[in-house]
Parts: C-alpha cells; sequence; structure tokens
C-alpha cells in the first residue's frame, strides 16, 4: 500500500514458483507397512528413546502413509502449483540395495505424484532428505565410498519409475546438518560422534554421490524426460557481532565458506573443489595437530571436473542469522572438530524474537543477505528457496508464523528487484506440523496443525495457511503483518 513507499508494487512475477515442503521421515508415518524396510531414524530411536525430547518416533507421524489424499487436498487449497516431497529410500528399496523394489512403495508414490499431477500441482522429488537405509549405516553410512555406487542404482531406479511424471528432482537436502549433526556430533542420527574426521568423509561422498546421480540424470534420462535437477543446501546468514571490527567481518566470509562454501563451491564456482580457506584452514589443523594427513579428503582431477556445473539450480534451506565472531582455539577446543577447524563462535542477539526453538531467531534481513552471498560468489545461477519457515508453540492463530513469512518474502522480493538476484521459488516449510528430528513432535512448523493426540491426525488450517494461500494467489505479500521498521532495510 501507499504508506510504505512504494515497495509493495513489487510483485511476484507469474512464473515464480510458489510451493510448500515436506520429508518423507517426518510425515508419513507407516514405518513398518507395506513392506518398507528400516532407515537409520527407525532403527536409532527404537533403541534409544530418549534420543528425542518427547521420547517419540516417526512410526506413525503425520500417517500420510495413509492420509495422502487429504495432504493433495490441502496443498490445492494454498493455491500452491509446486509441491516438494521426498522419497523413503527404504520404503521403494527395503534393503537400500536394487535388487528388490518393493510393490507397495512403487505404487504409494505413483498415486502421490498422479494424484498431484490430476489437480495441476507440479512434484519436486527429493531423493534423500536424511532416512540412509540402516543396511548401508552398518557398512559405515556416507563415510563408505561404496555409498556413491549405491545411491546412483537407487536414483537410476526412482528415475525409471517416477521421470515421467517428475520433472523437478534434487538429489540430497542439506548435506552440512547431515554429516555435522550425525556424523560430526550427536544431534542427528547416526549420533557417531565421529568429530574432525566423520563429518568430512561423509560430506565427500554425498558431493560424489550427487555429481554421479545428476549426471546419470543427464546422460540417461534427460534426453526423454527434459527434467532438471539439483542440490538443496542449507544456510544461516552471518553478521558481524562488532561491525566495526574487521576481524569480525572476516570471521563470518570463514563460517560461511565452512558451512555453505565446503559445498557449493565444488559444485557452483568455476574454480571448482573446496573453498581455498577450508582447504587450507583444515590441512594446517590437521598437521599442527599431528596427523599425517589432512582430515578433508582431496578430491581428483577428474572428481574436480565431474562436480563442477552439476546442479541446474541452486537449492536454498535458510531459517535464521548468527551473529558471528572469532574464538580462541583454546584447551577446550582441542578436540578436531568442524566448529573447531572453523574457530569461530556464534551467537543470537537476546531482542530477536525466538518463538518455538533455541536455534531459531526471527531476522529477515539475514535472507537478502545470504541470497545476495550466493550471488557474489557463484554467479547467476537460479535459486530456488527449497525450505524457509518459523516454528512455534502450535496455536492456529499464529501470527508470529505468518509475519514471519512476510517479512522473510519481503527480503525475497528486495533481493530480486534491487539486487537482481536470480531467485525463481520458493517452497515454505512446511504443510503440516510433523515430526522435527532432535526435537520429536515439540516444535511446530505447520501451515496446518495436525492433532499427534488423536489417531485420526485431524488437520487444521492455521491463520498462516489462509495468509500464505492469499499471498500466493495475490503474488504479493500482505503489507498488515509488516512491522515499519523493515522497511528500512532497503538497500
Ligand atoms: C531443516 O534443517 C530440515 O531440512 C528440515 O527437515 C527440518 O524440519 C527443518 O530444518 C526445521 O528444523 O541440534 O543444535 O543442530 C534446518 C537446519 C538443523 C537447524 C537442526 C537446527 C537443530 C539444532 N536445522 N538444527 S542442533
Amino acid at each position: 500500500s501507499e504508506r510504505h513507499t512504494g515497495l509493495s508494487n513489487y510483485t511476484f512475477p507469474e512464473d515464480f514458483i510458489f510451493g510448500v515442503a515436506t520429508a518423507a521421515f517426518q510425515i508419513e508415518g507407516g514405518w513398518n507397512k507395506g513392506g518398507k524396510g528400516e532407515n537409520i531414524w527407525d532403527t536409532y530411536l527404537h533403541k534409544h528413546p530418549n534420543f528425542t525430547l518427547d521420547h517419540s518416533n516417526g512410526d506413525v507421524a503425520a500417517d500420510s502413509y495413509h492420509k495422502y489424499k487429504e495432504d493433495i487436498t490441502m496443498i490445492q487449497s494454498l493455491g500452491v502449483k509446486y509441491y516438494r516431497l521426498s522419497i523413503s529410500w527404504t520404503r521403494l528399496l527395503p534393503n537400500g540395495t536394487d535388487n528388490y523394489i518393493n510393490e507397495d512403495g512403487m505404487k504409494y508414490y505413483r498415486h502421490i505424484l498422479e494424484g498431484l499431477r490430476k489437480v495441476g500441482i507440479t512434484p519436486m522429488v527429493t531423493l534423500f532428505h536424511w532416512d540412509l537405509p540402516t543396511p548401508f549405516m552398518d557398512l559405515g553410512g556416507w563415510t563408505n565410498p561404496v555409498m556413491v555406487n549405491y545411491f546412483e542404482d537407487y536414483a537410476r531406479v526412482a528415475f525409471n519409475l517416477y521421470g515421467d511424471i517428475v520433472n523437478i528432482w534434487t538429489t540430497m537436502n542439506e548435506p552440512h546438518q547431515h554429516c555435522a549433526n550425525g556424523y560430526g556430533f550427536v544431534n542427528f542420527v547416526p549420533a557417531l560422534n565421529a568429530h574432525g574426521i566423520g563429518e568430512y568423509l561423509c560430506t565427500h561422498y554425498m558431493l560424489l554421490a550427487h555429481a554421479k546421480v545428476y549426471h546419470l540424470y543427464d546422460r540417461y534420462f534427460r534426453p526423454s524426460q527434459n527434467g532438471k535437477i539439483g542440490i538443496t543446501l542449507d544456510s544461516f546468514a552471518g553478521e558481524p557481532k562488532n561491525a566495526s571490527n574487521p576481524n569480525d567481518h572476516v570471521a563470518v566470509e570463514n563460517y560461511l565458506q565452512m558451512h555453505l562454501g565446503l559445498y557449493a563451491n565444488p559444485i557452483f564456482s568455476s574454480s571448482g573443489d573446496y573453498p581455498r580457506y577450508v582447504r587450507d584452514t583444515i590441512d594446517h589443523m590437521s598437521q599442527i595437530q599431528g596427523f599425517t594427513r589432512s582430515r578433508l579428503p582431496f578430491f581428483t582431477e577428474q572428481e574436480i571436473v565431474m562436480l563442477k556445473g552439476s546442479s541446474d539450480f541452486f537449492g536454498l534451506n535458510h531459517y535464521t542469522t548468527y551473529k558471528i565472531t572469532n574464538c580462541e582455539r583454546n584447551e577446550n577446543w582441542q578436540i578436531p572438530s568442524m566448529d573447531h577447524d572453523n574457530g569461530i563462535c556464534m551467537s543470537q542477539p537476546s531482542n530477536w524474537p525466538k518463538p518455538g526453538a533455541s536455534w531459531l531467531a526471527v531476522h529477515p534481513p539475514g535472507f537478502r543477505k545470504i541470497i545476495n552471498w550466493i550471488k557474489k560468489n557463484y554467479g547467476d545461477v537460479p535459486i530456488i528457496v527449497t525450505e524457509n519457515g518459523l516454528c512455534d508453540d502450535g496455536s492456529l492463530e499464529d501470527f508470529e508464523r505468518v509475519s514471519y513469512f512476510n517479512e522473510y518474502l519481503y527480503q525475497l522480493l528486495l533481493a530480486v528487484n534491487i539486487d537482481k538476484c536470480n531467485v525463481r521459488g520458493y517452497f515454505a516449510w512446511t504443510l503440516m506440523d510433523d515430526f522435527e528430528w532432535g526435537d520429536g513432535y515439540v516444535t511446530k512448523f505447520g501451515l496446518y496443525h495436525v492433532d499427534f493426540d488423536s489417531p485420526h491426525r485431524t488437520r487444521t488450517p492455521k491463520l498462516s495457511a489462509i495468509n500464505y494461500g492469499q499471498i500466493v494467489r495475490t503474488r504479493q505479500i500482505d503489507f498488515d503483518f509488516i512491522k515499519p521498521e523493515s522497511t528500512k532495510y532497503q538497500s
């Protein structure tokens, strides 16, 4: 409206992709239904029920295994034309390997994908959203190079089965979170705590597996299926803790190179390979710690070439911002880890609202910053925001979530219209309340409320579902939910 100095003139073009996202393990349940095999989250949570905040697991979750038709109706009523979902690897291939395809799993995804197409919704399918088949974990999971081949075999099955109706694929979701929290530390399954070594092996083979699958699609499927395939990376934004301290600006850059550049540089930069800073730092730290070899593996020349350009778009998951400063690498910090290698400390100002989780503070301008950082480092590759959203206590009148979506989308509009960043799409996280990994069912991200106390897992639209639907249909944000002070972040 007029009172916002004409900035509301920025609208979303007709071809801007609006969608909503989910992940198989977080909504499906049906953990042993229809011949599904076990994945690492099934196995680990059955063995360690105290791992999650509420001692819950994903056995039933939001029961989308049975309720997918209702899910499709919900997506339809949001008015979005795209739905990002993931395939549960062991629902399709119970042992993880392609020597046995599970008929029921095959049909399950066929029904969802056809159901979506029938009502004009385009699916975007993620092959790996963290639910690794358990038999592969027994072989070391992503630290084992054989995973590159097994991931390729799984992808081939998926392209053969669904490539006729799926034409946007992502290979994997947030390798940083999976490797750093699952292999380096214990926040995620498999909780290996192999810090300093495990997260880099995981990173290395996930990247190679991604590139292998990109080329598989490119060479054997794209000519007939004509789709796009990319990867989803996650990044917080970074701001200097003390803006007048030049060291803190360097710390922000170092943080982003370690968190995002480690994954993005091999794929999206013109030079390829791990970023110079990351390579040098881990080599140096390994050396002074007495290691004969660097804890970060090396790519061969051939692998560097294979990785370079192996994504048709940049899938970005973004939630929040941290203030960054350098950390002393003192005695308490002697044990090698990705954080220790990075040598930075992160914090969030106490005046940034945190309605639902200790890690997720609301700071919309960070969204514009991280989008610009991607443009600065990797040029005009099309960016698709594959996740963005806020958690809270779960009430139906979720004003903070409504405000979050409008404020973050406003920053996206500034990045596109003022900074000329190439953002082509946006997926809200998430369709409905779900299993939030270590948080169990405690943190709520849904546009739809799910009643987890009812066997029916009843879904109810929140205010944010109505408001997001309005944004999607009108192709503009709702300035009633933008704080006046937000408009000062104009450049
Ligand atoms: C995304 O990760 C995931 O892709 C999605 O599945 C998830 O539901 C969504 O976030 C919302 O959480 O134990 O200190 O690591 C975003 C990255 C990873 C950030 C887990 C918070 C938990 C705190 N998130 N992390 S910690």
